[in-house]
């Protein structure tokens, strides 16, 4: 038998299957079930041992009560898997349970030892502070009990030495549990920070993977990360998918003319151009290629209006009025565009959708640069 594998399932049983995303919650319930469930096979027991061996029917009355009160817990936290509620109702339970039992028995056969399990259970399944505050008023009660029980029980052997005792001892143990809780609630709430500010690095890091430093465009990358996603979206939705890239004319001479830095302005202004008047909608993406390539896509039904949408890309380009003394084909900055459109009853793939594309851009270059060609 795996024993690793028999705990897991035990420990999941115990935990009422709950996501291990709240170790806290978690581990509560674990505790909570796991006492429950122990106390109810216990209470079973004692009741037949009380009854019949040691003919004690007041504590036969105690167990089937406490019997009774833990089977109801356990039905409960089963069904709704509220742990808080449960947590505060088993202590209280527990509490009474501990209280009655100690009235019976007084400090017979060390029956006060049992008054140990309070706090420990009350920090582990309340935390830090409602742990304090059921343990004082436990404690509060026990301690005027057990006070006023000096020279009456066991015969008058329970003496204010005996008292004190219970006192220091109860009082250490309390100190105990709660500086475990502290540090416990300290360390998590640590664990909790350092786990968010970890998943805030990784969404920072996954975000700068897909982006283009200098465009802040989505780059090469995501573009073959998401076209077959669009690809199969467009299909999905029986439409049409419009891809299109788009390069800048002579950008060379540009770049060689007015220096780099100027350049890359011209870039930046260009994928702003192109992030306004294309990525508007959650299905539509523009890239940054690389160098001065991009590329963009759409999905629509209408495939004039997107291609002529597309096209009306190199119109705005040219009224940016961007200087370029060295183009041979204009005196500002201008762009070729090659689109290829394919609909949901087509048989085509990304490298067939790119290559289509590429070629049309290669034709708009051909026939003069400045404008925009639609694959056939
Ligand atoms: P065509 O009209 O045929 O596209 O000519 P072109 O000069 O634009 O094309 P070519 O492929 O010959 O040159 C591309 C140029 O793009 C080369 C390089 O100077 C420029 N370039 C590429 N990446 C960057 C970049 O990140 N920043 C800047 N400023 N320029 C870049
Ligand atoms: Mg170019
Ligand atoms: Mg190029």
């Amino acid at each position: 038998m795996d024993i690793n594998f028999t705990m897991q399932k035990i420990l999941s049983y115990l935990s009422c299957h709950l996501p291990f995303n709240d170790e806290t919650t978690y581990r509560r319930a674990i505790v909570i079930n796991g006492a429950l469930l122990i106390s109810s096979i216990f209470f079973t027991f004692f009741a037949f041992f009380n009854f019949f061996i040691l003919h004690r029917e007041n504590i036969v009355f105690l167990n089937l009560s406490a019997l009774l009160i833990s089977s109801m817990l356990l039905v409960y936290i089963k069904k709704t898997k509220n742990i808080n509620i449960t947590a505060q109702l088993s202590t209280i339970a527990l509490s009474l349970f501990l209280l009655l039992f100690v009235n019976y028995a007084h400090s017979d056969h060390f029956a006060l030892i049992w008054t140990i399990f309070l706090p420990i259970y009350a920090f582990f399944v309340n935390g830090k502070k409602r742990g304090l505050y059921f343990s004082l008023l436990f404690y509060s009660i026990l301690f005027i009990m057990s006070y006023k029980g000096i020279g009456v029980w066991d015969e008058g052997d329970w003496t204010m030495i005996d008292w004190t005792r219970l006192f220091l001892a109860s009082l250490l143990i309390l100190f105990a549990v709660y500086l475990n809780e502290s540090a416990y609630e300290k360390y998590e709430k640590r664990l909790k920070l350092s786990r968010s500010n970890e998943k805030k690095l990784i969404e920072k890091l996954s975000q700068l993977s897909i982006t283009d430093p200098l465009t802040k465009l989505y780059n090469r990358r995501y573009y073959d990360e998401i076209i077959e996603k669009m690809i199969a979206v467009a299909k999905r939705n029986k439409q049409c998918i419009h891809f299109f890239i788009l390069d800048l004319d002579f950008f060379k001479n540009y770049n060689d003319y007015y220096g780099h830095e100027k350049g890359d302005e011209i870039l930046s202004t260009v994928a702003q151009l192109l992030k306004k008047n294309i990525q508007r909608r959650g299905d539509d993406f523009v890239f940054r290629l690389g160098g001065e390539e991009f590329a963009g896509i759409l999905i629509s039904e209408d495939k004039e209006k997107a291609q002529k949408w597309i096209a009306e890309i190199t119109h705005k380009v040219e009224a940016l009025q961007l200087k370029h003394k060295k183009s041979l084909c204009c005196d500002v900055v201008t762009v070729s565009i090659g689109i290829c459109s394919r609909c949901a009853n087509e048989e085509f793939n990304a490298k067939e959708l790119y290559l289509s594309a590429d070629k049309a851009l290669y034709e708009a270059k051909l026939q003069g640069r400045n404008q925009c060609r639609v694959a056939s």
